[in-house]
C-alpha cells in the first residue's frame, strides 16, 4: 500500500509534465518566434518572416517549403547587386547549426510565398510549413500585418 501513495505523485508529474509539453511548441524539435506577414492580394507575392531556433543537438537542413495560400513556396535571400540594385534568390538546402537561429526578416532571408490562392489582408494569418531533413514538419502559423 505504501508504494502506491510514493507512486501517485510521481505519475501525475509526469503526467503534467508531457502536457505542458504539447502545449509550450507545435514543434518538439525547433522554436519560432515574432511572426508575420506582408498583406498582398491574390495571385501576387507575399513575403513571410520568423526566426527559427534548432534546438536538435544536430545541424539541420531546410529540405523544402509549402504553405496553405501560395501555389509556391520558397526559402529567398535578399542581396544587392554589383550594379546597386536590390535583387531576390532561392536558398536551397539551408543548414541551420545546432542551437543557431534562422532570421527570416526584411532585407535578408524570407519565405517567398508565390502565386498567391487568396488576398491576405491584416488579421488574416497563414501557414507556412518547413520540412526540415532532421526535425521534421514545422508548421508555423504566420498572422499577416503591415510591415512597420
Ligand atoms: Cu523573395
Amino acid at each position: 500500500m505504501k508504494n502506491i501513495f510514493i507512486l501517485l505523485p510521481l505519475i501525475l508529474s509526469l503526467l503534467s509534465c508531457t502536457s505542458q509539453k504539447k502545449e509550450a511548441s507545435a514543434s518538439v524539435n525547433g522554436s519560432t518566434s515574432e511572426a508575420w506577414a506582408r498583406p498582398a492580394a491574390k495571385g501576387a507575392m507575399s513575403a513571410a518572416y520568423f526566426t527559427y531556433t534548432n534546438t536538435l543537438d544536430t545541424a539541420d537542413t531546410l529540405s523544402s517549403l509549402s504553405s496553405n495560400v501560395s501555389m509556391m513556396t520558397q526559402l529567398h535571400e535578399s542581396y544587392m547587386t554589383d550594379d546597386g540594385l536590390a535583387g531576390m534568390r532561392e536558398m536551397k538546402n539551408q543548414v541551420v547549426e545546432s542551437n543557431e537561429q534562422l532570421v527570416l526578416e526584411p532585407g535578408g532571408l524570407h519565405v517567398m510565398l508565390m502565386r498567391l490562392t487568396n488576398d491576405l489582408a491584416e488579421g488574416d494569418s497563414v501557414t507556412v510549413t518547413l520540412n526540415f531533413a532532421q526535425a521534421g514538419e514545422v508548421v508555423v502559423t504566420v498572422p499577416v500585418k503591415p510591415a512597420n
